[in-house]
């Protein structure tokens, strides 16, 4: 097939995972556009299938504000006919969805179009619905747009439902994991640069994010204070975002900016997960997660919110701690706990790592994909004889 994808080339899952299906599907055999601003955080060069599309976003000096969603659209209509796109993939649907239905009536009204009408498909991450999309100033245009979408994902049930509920969303929606590269996604270990971080009798934990006040680096630190009453520790961040200042004058008011790395945007997380004793993240909203399924897919016992799509992803006392998400208290005597117990610290983290590997490796999920794709281009089936009998008015 041949196959647009939507993204958003910052930092963030939805980026991630659609970065990944583009791989994925390219190295499966399908032709594949990535469509976004830029080349997204994770892009891999070197897969003739697979091209990337830069969208421009032209200013103009009466605009305060630029114009993303209308260059979008134009690019996606322009790109569904240049390239025969059977499917355009929106990931996010703020404002990617929108973007792909206005393309799609462009192609509709646009008699000299040839033909060119992909299918599009819809998939929901997270705050598109539950904190942008939701928020009354997007909700009715937001909820529109998914349902024009010819099929709609989710990537967990949790998103499913707060779809239905937050914005009023009636169509199905299908929930589709996220899902990893398992080949990549291994631990590594490396005694020298563990040894660059923290001695012998150091815990390591780790939290990487993009530093929004959903992800409360605020309670990162805190519960990784009371870690550190207790026993040595050192805390590495992975990420950067508006939170970061705010944060970095909470460690040095603490008096812990020696215990405490900032590493920044990495490209390549796994060196860093391979690294860890417990990765945290105590968001008051996730989706799904996948932070955590990487840190999981390292071996690396996760410590994260009994929110959202995350009990659908960790199993508490089994691959990772769920916790209370307003009992920092409690999250940081639950991982001391862990901690304390070497083998059953290595226990669940070869458990995490064997449940990411059953349940959300690229072999998985991408046929998925694939399968939807096949399901909105294939032409609509007539209606069986007694189907039509029994709807027919009159008969
Ligand atoms: O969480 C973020 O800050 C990024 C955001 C995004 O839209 O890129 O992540 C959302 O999508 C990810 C990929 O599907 C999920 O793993 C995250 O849980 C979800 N974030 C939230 O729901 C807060």
């Amino acid at each position: 097939m041949r196959i647009g994808i939507v993204c958003y080339a910052s930092i963030g899952g939805s980026g991630v995972v659609a970065t990944e299906l583009a791989h994925s599907l390219a190295l499966r055999g399908h032709t594949v556009r990535l469509i976004s601003s830029e080349r997204p955080f994770r892009w891999r060069d070197g897969l003739p299938e697979l091209g990337f599309d830069r969208v421009d976003t032209p200013a103009y000096p009466l605009f305060r504000e630029p114009q993303y969603l209308l260059a979008l659209a134009t690019a996606i209509a322009r790109l569904a006919c240049e390239h025969h796109l059977d499917v355009v993939h929106a990931h996010y649907a703020v404002p990617h969805a929108t973007a792909a239905y206005l393309a799609d009536e462009m192609l509709r009204a646009d008699a000299d179009a040839g033909g060119c009408r992909p299918r599009t498909v819809t998939t929901l991450h997270g705050t598109d619905v539950t904190l942008v999309g939701s928020d009354p100033s997007y909700r009715r245009v937001v909820a529109f747009s998914i349902e024009q979408s010819s099929a709609v994902t989710a990537v967990s049930e949790s998103l499913r439902r707060d779809t239905q509920t937050a914005v009023g969303v009636r169509c199905p929606i299908e929930v589709i994991p996220n899902f990893l590269d398992c080949d990549a996604y291994r631990r590594q270990p490396n005694p020298a640069l563990r040894a660059r971080f923290a001695t012998d009798d150091q815990v390591i934990v780790l939290h990487a994010s993009n530093f929004r006040p959903v992800k409360r680096v605020g309670l990162v630190l805190d519960v990784f204070l009371r870690i550190r009453a207790a026993r040595p520790a050192r805390l590495l961040l992975i990420g950067d975002g508006p939170d970061r200042p705010a944060l970095e004058a909470a460690i040095a008011a603490a008096g812990a900016s020696d215990a405490v790395t900032f590493l920044g945007e990495v490209q390549d997380p796994v060196p860093w997960l391979s690294l860890a004793d417990l990765f945290l993240l105590p968001s008051s909203q996730e989706s799904f997660g996948l932070a955590a399924l990487e840190a999981m897919a390292c071996g690396v016992p996760v410590a994260v919110s009994r929110v959202g799509g995350l009990p659908e992803v960790v199993t508490d006392d089994d691959t990772g701690l769920l916790c209370d998400p307003d009992d920092a208290a409690g999250m940081a005597g639950r991982i001391l706990a862990l901690l304390a117990d070497r083998d059953a610290a290595a226990r669940m983290g070869r458990r995490a790592a064997a449940v990411a590997r059953e349940r959300f490796c690229v072999d998985a999920i991408v046929p998925r994909y694939e399968a939807l794709y096949a399901r909105v281009v294939a032409p609509p089936q007539p209606a069986s004889p007694s189907a039509s009998g029994s709807t027919t008015p009159g008969a």
